[in-house]
């Protein structure tokens, strides 16, 4: 069996985040030290074929293969277990119906709802993967709307649900009327901490998307557990730029 090291884990999580539909970039990204790489369906230029060779690029790495999916559809999650994902990232969830229906889909009987068909799940996370994957896939719900934020309580009261992850975009574009990463908006700062804080109350992991390195190390100093220090994208636009900029003597 593979134990899954995100659920143990007492040190800060650092989990890469892919949107480029390219196994290799998936590769690279994996052998770079993050604990966990997301490949993200939701806003990524990501198909289904795409998505598995990913996965199974990033399972010749060290680091936990996660999946953001591109909303609460059952069908879609247990697809992306079924091609080995060890947790699923679920945008969007308002209330604890929905986490309850989230976390259902990657649970087995008796727990969950999850149909059976592992698959790839079965080469990663080995032959008795059956028995074991209700207890190692890592379940999180992001939190990014004003319904998630009303509901947070009910929401980690959910049984299954490993925590959650703030989708900061989201969640201003929300409560300010813009979206943005690190915004300083009270409203922002004050709903950020309540998450946070009831969240670690409740014994559960709290993660959020970062923009960059010193912003993730900024979260990690605040309380949260998992970070996500900006996309492939974001982290290629910044390094190509820096480079062109460096060699104009800029
Ligand atoms: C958000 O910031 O809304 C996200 O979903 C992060 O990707
Ligand atoms: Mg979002």
């Amino acid at each position: 069996m593979r134990i899954n090291p995100l659920k143990q884990r007492r040190e800060p999580i650092i989990n890469g985040w892919l949107a480029i539909p390219s196994s290799y970039s998936a590769e690279i990204a994996g052998h770079q030290g993050f604990d966990a790489v997301t490949v993200d369906l939701q806003h990524g230029l990501i198909d289904f074929a795409a998505a598995l060779s990913m996965l199974q690029a990033l399972s010749s790495t060290p680091a936990t293969p996660l999946v953001r999916v591109s909303h609460n559809e059952p069908a879609q999650i247990m697809r992306m277990l079924d091609a080995g994902a060890y947790g699923i990232i679920c945008p969007m969830i308002n209330d604890a119906a929905e986490a309850q229906q989230f976390v259902d889909a990657c649970r087995y009987a008796p727990q969950g709802s999850r149909s059976f068909g592992p698959a790839r799940a079965l080469l990663y996370g080995g032959k008795d993967y059956p028995q074991h994957a209700n207890q190692q896939i890592l379940t999180l719900a992001m939190i990014e709307t004003r319904a998630g934020l009303a509901n947070l309580d009910a929401i980690l009261d959910v049984e299954g649900l490993d925590g959650v992850f703030i989708g900061p975009n989201d969640l201003s574009l929300t409560l300010t009327g813009q979206a943005s990463a690190e915004s300083q908006h009270p409203e922002m700062l004050n709903a950020i901490e309540r998450v946070l804080s009831r969240t670690r109350a409740g014994h559960k992991l709290a993660g959020i998307f970062c923009t960059s390195g010193e912003a993730a190390a900024q979260r990690i100093a605040q309380g949260f557990q998992l970070v996500t220090p900006a996309n492939d994208v974001m982290q290629l636009t910044h390094a190509a730029r820096h480079a062109v900029a460096t060699a104009r003597g800029e």
